[in-house]
């Protein structure tokens, strides 16, 4: 063979068993940094693609900072250097980015949210061992570390670190999992308490696995809202689409309760250990994944005897940390540039602090933006102490108040939820969730469209006479009844703003939505096992709002909407009971007459943690 031939085939051969060099399209490389690409294996085998970007001139001994990804490394990595790494960079650190098993340019096959291996099979890998492999690697071949590795991520890849952080390489010493969902049944992306997140679900998964890469369902219109309700039931999703291919949609089929499936999956029961100092990120406008922080911060916390848990909630949504000054969000201003704050005071400092030793001082405990008042508080427990439970009553004609209902008048209120004309969860059109722009923000966008609708029931106070303070814990209680064996309640609280809002006459009457959540009337007893409900029986149903820190301000009011459908980013209940809702027919949905009640004895009602105004 000609000598410039087989150094060719020499060259090709070296890349394929040790594959210690990637080639395609050079991404644009920040100046500031030496990028490498290396193939890293890990323990069965498969390689992973992972770009180190060192800095070019380090002083002394630097940590490392990996994040992990199902979304493409070298799609996002100028991106990260520009605006989330951005405040970081000049404190010193390597970068390494990795495209996790079976996607973009790794080897392997991707699992969504892979459940954790069993610790007794030694060549089992899960996302855990993979990040501990690949931390090895790490600190072999990057040149003059310190010998400490940092994590950190938005959603998928927050659960990387969140999961990483539950079975650390010794050499994990800081991790801020952000957005990191913990169970997917009960909060987060694919369910809210048992009830389907339809449109994320479908979209998300066909995103994730119809390809390698980022695909987006091409929709035949323009109002998904449309598409969904012309798709009906939920049967019709292999059937007319995916075909049975695409393996999460057949996993939500196949368990439509909270069984084992779910269970092995949810983070809860192995947050027993603070192994790794913690920084918990959520956004109180996340669209995606907000239980999920809060819950992973609230279960850490009660094994943290080191104080090392901490966490911060700023006015955010999905990820809206990450870049940006983020001093807005859709038309409601937040007086500062709360983004770059967390980046510089907050994200910076804390893998500063644990990772370089430097700056004496712990993080606070808790930092929590007050939405409606437009501050960071800092509090050393979360709910903070000396907050007392409050209870705000539904009453007749459409009245919310702090006193409870009397007898004597209306017992109840109801309203028709007709499946063929479900209640949009956002002003239509409803343009598909990626790429937005919509989808990102839903969660500030004005309630008043669906005020008023002959299927959504208002209760509202007077202007208050002085704020009301919410810091912790806001639930709802609610006693209905339905015509039919099983329904979908959904609540949302809501903070109305003056109608004569000078200080800015763009939100003038305009409904902020606080919280709101569903609640499916078969799993009122047990997620576990569904049950029918009697038509017409009155049941008491618990809404669990999570936690909020919001200022409803003196003239504001209070007021909660209630609805059974919110459609399509929960599916359609057929408001007749049927085992499994994957499974129904079109020709098992039907209207349901649905009734709350507001008597002394079924006194449905808020119940929130309150603290004394300042
Ligand atoms: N919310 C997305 C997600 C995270 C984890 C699992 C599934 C989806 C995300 O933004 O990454």
């Amino acid at each position: 063979m000609h000598a410039r031939a087989r150094l060719i085939a020499f060259i090709g051969f070296a890349l394929l068993i040790t594959s210690a060099t990637v080639r395609g399209q050079q991404p644009k490389v920040d100046p500031r940094f030496d990028r490498t690409e290396s193939m890293v294996t890990m323990r069965d085998g498969k390689k992973l693609y992972t770009t180190v970007h060192a800095p070019k001139n380090a002083k002394g001994p630097i940590p490392i900072i990996l994040l992990r990804t199902p979304y493409g490394i070298d799609n996002r990595a100028e991106k990260l250097f520009q605006n989330y790494f951005k405040e970081m960079i000049d404190d010193g650190y390597a970068f390494a980015l990795q495209d996790i098993r079976g996607r973009f340019k790794s080897e392997g096959t991707f699992v969504m949210t892979r459940p954790a291996r069993d610790p007794k099979n030694l060549i089992a890998v899960d996302e855990a061992s993979d990040t501990s492999d690949t931390i090895d690697w790490l600190l072999k071949e990057v040149k003059g570390n310190n010998g400490r590795v940092g994590m950190l991520g938005v959603s998928y890849p927050g659960w990387l670190a969140a999961v990483a952080m539950l079975d650390p390489h010794p050499a994990l010493k800081a991790v801020s999992p952000q957005a990191s969902p913990v169970d997917m049944y009960l909060g987060d992306d694919f369910h809210h308490n048992g009830a389907f997140r339809l449109s994320y679900g479908f979209e998300y998964v066909a995103m994730m696995e119809t390809d390698k890469s980022n695909f987006s369902f091409k929709f035949d219109r323009h109002d998904t809202y449309e598409w969904y309700l012309k798709l009906g039931a939920l049967s019709n999703v292999n059937r007319l689409h995916f075909k049975n291919k695409l393996p999460t949609w057949n996993d939500f089929v196949a368990h439509p309760n909270y069984d084992a499936f779910w269970k092995t999956q949810s983070l809860e029961p192995r947050l027993t250990k603070v192994s790794v100092p913690t920084l918990n990120v959520a956004g109180w406008y996340d669209q995606e994944d907000f239980r999920g922080p809060l819950r992973i911060y609230e279960l850490l916390e009660k094994h943290d005897a080191k104080n090392q848990n901490f966490l911060v909630v700023g006015p955010w949504n999905h990820g809206g940390w990450s870049g940006g000054k983020a001093d807005k969000l859709g038309r409601i201003p937040f007086d500062s540039a709360t983004g770059e704050h967390f980046r510089k005071e907050i994200q910076a400092p804390f893998f500063a602090h644990y990772l370089k030793d430097a700056g004496k001082e712990r993080p606070p405990e808790a930092r929590m933006f007050q939405t409606g008042a437009n501050k960071w508080e800092t509090y050393d427990t979360w709910p903070p102490k000396g907050v007392a439970s409050r209870k705000v009553y539904f009453n007749p004609k459409g009245k919310l108040s702090f006193d409870v209902p009397k007898d004597g008048g209306t017992e109840f209120d109801e309203y028709v939820s007709d499946p063929a004309n479900p209640v949009p969860y956002r002003p239509r059109p409803v343009r598909p969730t990626y790429p937005g722009p919509e989808w990102p923000e839903w969660m500030v966008q004005d309630q008043r469209f669906t005020h008023g609708r002959p299927d959504v029931l208002t209760y509202e106070t007077e202007p208050l006479s002085e704020d009301v303070i919410v810091a912790g814990s806001m639930k709802v209680k609610l006693f209905g009844s339905t015509s039919g064996t099983d329904c979908d309640w959904i609540v949302r609280l809501i903070d109305v703003y003056p109608d004569d809002y000078k200080k800015n006459p763009e939100l003038a009457g305009s409904q902020l939505l606080i919280a709101g959540e569903p609640v499916r009337a078969r799993f009122r007893k047990s997620l576990e096992k569904p049950e029918a409900v009697k038509p017409g029986a009155v049941e008491e149903y618990t809404i669990d709002l999570n936690w909020g820190h919001h200022r409803f301000r003196k003239g504001h009011k209070m007021m909660v909407q209630v609805s059974s459908t919110w459609f399509p980013v929960i599916d359609r209940n057929p408001q007749k009971f049927v085992p499994n809702i994957f499974e129904a027919e079109d020709s098992d949905f039907q209207k349901a007459t649905q009734k709350v009640y507001h008597t002394p004895k079924f006194a449905s009602h808020v119940v929130l943690d309150v603290l004394k105004a300042k």
